[in-house]
């Protein structure tokens, strides 16, 4: 088994969060002094996602903190895009600053909000990046050519929900954008894919783990898969890795507010070649695992499919 299961799953849930919510799922981590620290999202009990901050010294054992991180905005020119809610955070950190990618909804669709902080005590909202509908932004941790990159999954039904590359000198402007990875057919991805936790660098490659949709009878099943982009031009995607690495298996991945999701926001790269992955349980719980990056890089290589 590539991706093992922490002991203690679920590491998180709505009964850990000093505030009334649903649901504890989908969420960002990073290391930041020493600590772990996880961005979640929550339906409140009317149904709409905010994002709340629990912080931990092991990356297992988390605390919440008393009240919200981010609620949608109450004014200025993210208000009208946020009325539905914040969902989906990704976290990466990049020039001495950790920047947050989320999902804003509205009445005008679903579109990217990223925000900025230094400490995760305060945070500030940057710019809205990307226009409805586009969701799964993750912005690498470096730079290409002097430009940032990011991972986007735009909506389209003519072309099935695929992964896009796009580039910004500025972060505010984006460009340059390319389709580097489409679902394959009659496949566990074959409905969607969409970038998840931000990509990891590694000797082999950039290391993209992403989420894959298959439609059921029963309903969409959302595994993990894994994917190795070119170090140099992350647009080239080198291998993908042609099974899941993690499918709904435990009960709080099969059942919950929604059933069978496994859904990764977050994964934090450690110094003896292993890597914490964070997913969200059935849009419930956290869950955590770890799993070894030589392990996931051969898991690309060795029995590959096309990108497109
Ligand atoms: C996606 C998003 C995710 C969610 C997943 C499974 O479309 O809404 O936030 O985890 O569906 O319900």
């Amino acid at each position: 088994m590539l991706v093992k299961r922490y002991e203690g799953n679920p590491i998180l849930t709505k009964d850990d969060v000093p505030y009334p919510v649903a649901t504890v799922h989908n969420a960002g981590v990073v290391k930041h002094d020493g600590k772990y620290i996880m961005i979640f999202r929550s339906h409140k009990l009317n149904g709409r996602s905010i994002l709340g901050k629990a912080v931990s010294e092991d990356g297992f054992n988390f605390k919440v903190d008393s009240e919200p991180f981010m609620t949608p905005a109450a004014d200025g020119p993210f208000k009208e895009y946020e009325e539905y809610g914040v969902e989906d955070p990704r976290i990466v950190f990049i020039e001495g600053e950790y920047l947050i990618t989320y999902s804003a909804y509205s009445g005008h669709g679903v579109r990217i909000g990223l925000a900025k902080t230094n400490d995760f005590k305060t945070v500030k909202r940057f710019s809205l990046i990307t226009e409805a509908d586009y969701r799964n932004v993750v912005i690498f941790p470096e730079k290409f050519n002097g430009l940032y990159a990011r991972l986007d999954r735009p909506h389209s039904e003519i072309s099935p929900w695929s992964v896009w590359i796009s580039y910004s000198p500025d972060l505010r402007y984006w460009g340059e954008s390319k389709l580097i990875m489409k679902p394959l057919k009659y496949h566990w991805d074959e409905m969607k894919i969409g970038p998840g936790a931000p990509p990891i660098k590694t000797s082999r490659g950039w290391l993209n783990i992403y989420h894959g949709v298959f439609p059921t009878m029963d309903g969409c099943v959302y595994r993990l898969g894994v994917a190795l982009h070119d170090l140099n031009d992350p647009s080239v995607i080198l291998a993908v890795g042609d099974e899941w690495i993690l499918q709904p298996e435990e009960v709080y991945e099969i059942t919950g507010y929604v059933h069978n999701v496994v859904f990764t926001c977050g994964a934090v790269p450690e110094e003896d070649g292993s890597v914490k992955i964070y997913w969200g349980g059935a849009d419930k719980v956290m869950c955590a695992g770890t799993a070894n990056l030589e392990e996931l890089a051969d898991h690309c290589v060795y029995n590959s499919r096309k990108p497109l």
